[in-house]
């Protein structure tokens, strides 16, 4: 990704995807590791550790880390269920946010909709549905990624 794209800060629970989603889009190989702190990635991706979501007080170390962001990308697992996003919670950000459903591979259709009405409650705009393992819906993701510049 080139500076001229926008940066994101990708939101989500513990193993919902977040840093393979970060992987598939860089072009690295799918390797599994804990995220346990802040990590940019090529500059322009703000990767965080699921925790920073689960435990409320940590919450506003992810308010803080997406200063710095231009996108606040929320992200779901297909088959999960329930959700950790109470309603409206972008407005915390007060900056455009859309959501990504990661995992479709492993979900049915009924658990892909619920997945994207979750993120639609918390907030996002738009909604991707997405799997980094068999590669699909990407190219939408990375097209609305690129057409706004910063
Ligand atoms: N089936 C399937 N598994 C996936 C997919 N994306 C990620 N996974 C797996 O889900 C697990 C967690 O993925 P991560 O990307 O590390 O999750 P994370 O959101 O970064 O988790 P934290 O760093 O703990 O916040 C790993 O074992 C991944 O291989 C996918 O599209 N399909
Ligand atoms: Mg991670």
């Amino acid at each position: 990704m080139d500076r001229k794209q926008k940066r994101v800060i990708l939101i989500g629970k513990s193993m919902a995807g977040k840093t393979t989603l970060c992987q598939y889009i860089n072009n690295e190989d799918l390797k599994y590791h804990k995220t346990q702190t802040v990590q940019v990635i090529n500059g322009s991706m703000i990767d965080t550790p699921g925790e920073y979501l689960e435990r409320t007080y940590l919450r506003g170390a992810l308010t803080v880390s997406a200063t710095d962001a231009d996108l606040i990308i929320l992200v779901q697992q297909a088959n999960e269920d329930g959700t950790m996003f109470p309603p409206g919670y972008s407005s915390t950000f007060a900056k455009p946010c859309i959501g990504v459903v990661t995992k479709s591979d492993l979900a049915g259709e009924k658990q892909i909709e619920d997945a994207k009405k979750y993120l639609k409650n918390a907030g996002a705009g738009k909604v991707f549905v997405t799997s980094s393992y068999e590669g699909t819906g990407f190219e939408d993701l990375l097209e609305f990624l690129s057409s706004t510049e910063r």
